[in-house]
């Protein structure tokens, strides 16, 4: 069965991307079943206004209730075969973290819905609208503590890392694994040949045939470069001789 997904954005042509790549051959595949809409085919003014000024006054731009309500109503009417509702995700700065966990719970939908704002953002009703009259899950998702100007470029990062973790659109699902964030810790560096290039060789041990000399340098490797580039991911189980660790086999 598919992962549904539709988008709906007042740029359409900026999730173009999605038709190229790893995604483009799932969605040729029927892994993933793809749409993408225009928000202003949903309004019915002559020049098809998505925005308004903010009540109470500020900066910027709202964007209206009445396009993304008409917009809703119209991806949760074409229906999907494998879900009554889509899941709600609506990409801004000021959500919960995407991260590699919340990827491998998305990729487990049937039907995702992603709501791309722009300016200020979308009326505060939209989202009680969907919650409360169309009865979908709603979810904000920050891709990271920096501004956009738009969620597109955010969903095509979100549908990138979900679709990859669709089973059957990536060939070897061990690759999967080995990665960083799947476990906690980076990745350890990699080399290919030549085994010298430009004075520069390659690590001695990867070429001494020793397995486990390998893995025991690739392991502390890893913890070197989280310990420098991400901290913030080690724990007490990293420790040296820690019990239950990653490093326990
Ligand atoms: Cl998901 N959207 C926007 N507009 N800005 C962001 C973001 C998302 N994540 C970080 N900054």
């Amino acid at each position: 069965p598919a992962l549904g997904i539709d988008v709906v954005s007042i740029f359409p042509d900026y999730l173009s991307p999605l038709d190229l790549s790893l995604i483009g051959k799932a969605r040729e595949d029927g892994l993933l079943d793809v749409r993408v809409h225009d928000l202003r085919d949903f309004t019915h003014d002559r020049h098809r206004t998505v925005d308004d000024t903010p009540y109470g006054g500020g900066a910027g731009m709202v964007m209206k209730v009445q396009p993304w309500a008409e917009a809703l109503d119209h991806v949760l009417a074409q229906g999907n075969p494998y879900a009554a509702k889509p899941r709600l995700i609506v990409p801004g700065p000021g959500g919960q973290p995407f991260t590699q966990a919340l990827a491998r719970e998305l990729a487990q939908e049937p039907w995702l819905a992603f709501a791309c704002g722009r300016y200020e953002g979308i009326d505060e009703r939209v989202y009680e609208h969907a919650r409360e009259e169309l009865g979908l899950e709603v979810s904000v998702v920050s891709l990271g503590d920096y501004v956009l100007n738009g969620g597109e470029v955010a969903v095509l990062a979100m549908v990138e890392a979900i679709g990859r973790l669709v089973p059957g659109v990536i060939g070897n699902a061990e690759s999967l694994v080995e990665e960083s964030h799947e476990d906690g810790l980076l990745e350890y560096p990699i080399y290919t040949k030549p085994s010298t290039w430009a004075g520069r060789p390659v690590p001695p041990v990867l070429l001494s045939g020793n397995h486990a000399a390998i893995a025991a340098w690739r392991h502390e490797q890893r913890l070197a470069r989280t310990a420098a580039r991400r901290p913030d991911l080690l724990h007490a189980s990293h420790a040296p001789g820690a019990e239950g660790g990653p490093e326990v086999e």
